[in-house]
């Protein structure tokens, strides 16, 4: 039963968002990873998020480009946590999608990530953070992953300095 919903408006999104489903794999938190567009697909748009809604799914993540609507869709389609990860995919560098996807009307949020795969990675994050909330197990994970990152600046701090000098 999946827990966490990855929708990308294209397959063209596949690279950029593939990062957030390995964070998730990475923690055992099972997931759908599928494409859906709001223009394209509506209808199917709806109808997987009445679907995976009803099977138990906590936290529905989307990443679209360009006229970037698919988060906003799917938040007016469930109250359940919307992410949205806006996608570099026109001329204009990724500010169409960032735009489009945080500018939500009061009642509708979309928790609005950085762009692209680091953006993937961080809704992934932040959908283990909500789903922490009832799961104590995984809250002690993402403890110990937050040690994991301390350990690792610590750890590239003094290879730094055992080259350069300690600070003084
Ligand atoms: C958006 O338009 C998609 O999410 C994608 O980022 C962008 C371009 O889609 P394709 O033309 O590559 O299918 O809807």
């Amino acid at each position: 039963m999946s827990k966490v919903a990855i929708f990308m408006g294209s397959i063209s999104d596949e690279d950029k968002m593939r990062p957030c489903a390995e964070v998730l794999a990475a923690h055992g938190v099972p997931f759908t990873f599928t494409v859906t567009s709001a223009h394209r697909t509506p209808e199917r748009t709806r109808r997987l998020v009445a679907e995976l809604e009803a099977a138990g799914c906590q936290v529905f993540i989307c990443a679209a480009g360009m006229a970037a609507h698919l988060a906003g869709a799917v938040a007016a389609a469930t109250i359940r946590p919307v992410i949205g990860v806006p996608i570099t995919a026109s001329a204009l560098g990724g500010m169409d999608a960032l735009l489009s996807t945080v500018q939500m009307p009061p009642g509708f949020p979309v928790a609005t990530v950085a762009l692209d795969a680091a953006g993937a990675r961080n809704a992934a994050w932040l959908a283990l953070s909500i789903l922490a909330l009832s799961d104590a197990a995984l809250a002690d994970r993402l403890v110990a992953a937050r040690e994991g990152f301390v350990a690792s600046v610590e750890k590239a701090a003094a290879d730094l300095e055992s080259r350069t000098g300690a600070p003084s």
